[in-house]
């Protein structure tokens, strides 16, 4: 397929270790595709499911143990633990490539390597990025298949080009013991070896586009981050681009896709998606900020996934889909997953294989952190914009999380710096997308706590300086949401889902400088009415309740966010600090 003599040298290094019994290059072409798919049926990897109502879609289970992302097991290995920084772990490169070498020497005798080139980004794309993973996981290649751009297209346009990473991936034993997801960002390389799961083998996602592009752009000055895109379209037919970050299973795939209520969408909003979880932001030569959505497909979470929290993506996910740890309806040979309806399979497999009566069944059919791999345009709702090699111009950036009782509704940074300490103080509880315990709040930057590829004092610098070359004018107001606030019987407060679009018109109508706002000790609240509640059946306290700010409370996150940032030590931008002052006195 090339000729490129660094492709080639590497690959034959990575063979000559791995010892595959073949290797077999992916041209992208569906003939091959076919062909895989059914040499994955015949072994077991997939199940075909019920192809009348669901054309094109396939099952996967993986091992019991291999069901999310291993934060405990992911390493950036730069040649100095403070590149790396303080959150991270770290090992030094030349041991962490000695201590895997052995894992890999001979992890693919008898199986077969496949080569998969693969484009973020729209190939050709000034913003976009090539990586290669090489695999011996057919099911890794049929989901980089949805995900990403692949084949002989990538390949020819990187032609005699040395600009690409290399990503390695064995299966091997699934061996959680032995499991490593690491990062070399000085390389360009990624190694993964020991699962079979989602971001931890589909190199492009996690590992590429975010932990070594997070990297690449504090180095070229540029942003990649963990955001969905979405465009807003007023009735005049105007659309605005928002980014958001949250994050993983904190809403992002669900805002990006979300369905206005009906007056709103009677007098003609509407939402298009442009991304649903990994931005790549760049300055304009106009001083704007742009952005593109890197990955060509959804890898969403399934559980809560219904025709009416998410209509669009269920939608998306009706032909050429990859069902990842799901129940199986046995009658029809479909998918079920709790949230989907309220009517759970009698004759079921549940995720990890049981047969079981799904009525009565006193657990989890399908895995919280069970998935979809849809091809994104499948989706109804997908952008005109998604292939614009020169993305979209962002208006705003929102931040959120999960938080019981700290953060209300939605408030507004007083500007740059402010905002990007909004951001670097988020915090959120667990979820099941990463192994680990659920629902323990913790401080996640910018939703970027598991996939910074450097020292996050340096990142927080990184944006602290993109903000100063933006056109001030020009530059995203930033926001702060919480779909999540509970009552004290633990039940979420806002309606969330669809009515979060009338937050997105207070963000948008206060960037252009319509809507009211109250000062508070944390930045910008919207005024009495100023969030539209028409036909929402909303107790007028309740709303007050979402948006208002306990001192108390705020204060032990204060001192929280000291503790948090004292780890970074001198490297810690003083903006930072002078912006953890202002709160403290603004709460005093
Ligand atoms: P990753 O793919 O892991 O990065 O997750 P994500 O941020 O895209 O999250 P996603 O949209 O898949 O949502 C995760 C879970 O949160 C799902 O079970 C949703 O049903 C639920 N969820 C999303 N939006 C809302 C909301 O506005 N309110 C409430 N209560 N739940 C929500
Ligand atoms: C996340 O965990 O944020 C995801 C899923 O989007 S994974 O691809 O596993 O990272
Ligand atoms: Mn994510």
């Amino acid at each position: 397929m090339t000729n490129n003599k660094v492709v080639l040298n590497w690959l034959n290094e990575m063979a000559e270790m791995t010892k595959p019994e073949k290797i077999v290059w992916i041209d992208g072409s569906e003939e091959q595709l076919e062909k895989l798919r059914a040499e994955a049926v015949a072994t077991g990897e997939l199940i075909k499911l019920n192809q009348e109502k669901l054309p094109g879609c396939y099952y996967h289970r993986t091992a019991e143990n291999d069901v999310a992302r291993v934060e405990d097991r992911t390493f950036i290995c730069t040649p100095t633990k403070e590149e790396a920084g303080p959150i991270n772990n770290w090992m030094d490169p030349a041991e962490m490539y000695a201590k895997l070498k052995k894992l890999y020497t001979g992890s693919m005798m008898g199986r077969t390597m496949y080569v998969i080139p693969y484009s973020m980004g729209p190939v050709g794309s000034p913003f976009s990025k090539i990586g290669i993973e090489l695999t011996d996981s057919i099911y890794v290649v049929l989901n980089m298949a949805i995900m990403t751009r692949i084949g002989k297209a990538v390949i020819d346009s990187l032609g005699d080009n040395t600009d690409f990473v290399k990503c390695l991936h064995a299966k091997k034993d699934v061996d959680p013991e032995e499991r490593y997801i690491v990062q070399f960002p000085q390389d360009s390389t990624i190694w993964s070896i020991n699962s079979a799961y989602g971001g931890n083998v589909l190199l492009g996602k996690k590992c590429f586009a975010l932990r070594i592009a997070s990297y690449l752009g504090m180095k070229e000055g540029w942003m990649a981050e963990h955001m969905l895109i979405l465009g807003l379209e007023n009735p005049k037919g105007e659309v605005k681009y928002i980014c958001a970050a949250f994050p993983s299973a904190c809403g992002k795939t669900n805002l990006a896709m979300l369905i206005p209520p009906e007056y709103l969408k009677k007098k003609g909003y509407k939402v298009w998606t442009v991304g649903d979880d990994i931005a790549w932001l760049r300055i304009g030569p106009d001083g704007r900020l742009y952005a593109i959505n890197p990955e060509a497909g959804f890898f969403g979470v399934a559980p809560g996934t219904s025709e009416k929290t998410n209509f669009n993506a269920l939608a998306a996910t009706k032909k050429n889909t990859i069902f990842t740890n799901v129940a199986i309806n046995n009658d029809d040979n479909t998918v079920w997953w709790e949230g989907l309806d309220k009517n759970p399979p009698e004759n079921c497999t549940e995720w990890t294989g049981k047969q079981v009566n799904g009525k009565t069944f006193d657990g989890k059919l399908a895995h919280p952190n069970s998935r979809f791999t849809a091809p994104a345009i499948n989706c109804p709702c997908i952008s005109s914009e998604f292939e614009n090699p020169q993305g979209v111009p962002i208006s705003a950036i929102v931040f959120g999380g999960r938080r019981a009782k700290t953060a209300p509704l939605v408030y507004q940074a007083r500007d740059w710096e402010h905002g990007v300490f909004v951001g670097a103080t988020m915090a959120s509880e667990t979820t099941a997308a990463a192994a680990g315990a659920v629902g323990v709040v913790r401080r996640d930057p910018m939703a970027m706590k598991p996939f910074v590829g450097y020292n996050m004092a340096d990142y927080f610098a990184h944006w602290i300086e993109m903000g100063k070359k933006l056109d001030p004018e020009k530059a995203p107001k930033i926001f702060h949401v919480n779909w999540f606030r509970q009552d004290d019987e633990g039940n979420f407060m806002w309606p969330g889902f669809g009515d979060n679009m009338r937050v997105l018109l207070w963000i948008l109508d206060r960037c252009e400088n319509r809507a009211g706002a109250v000062d508070s000790a944390i930045g910008y609240l919207p005024e009495d009415g100023a969030v539209d509640t028409t036909d929402l059946d909303l107790n007028p306290d309740v709303l007050k309740e979402l948006l208002s700010v306990d001192k108390d409370i705020w204060m032990e996150d204060v001192v929280n966010q000291k503790e948090y940032f004292a780890q970074f030590g001198d490297r810690l931008p003083k903006e930072i600090a002078k912006q953890l002052e202002i709160l403290e006195n603004n709460l005093k």
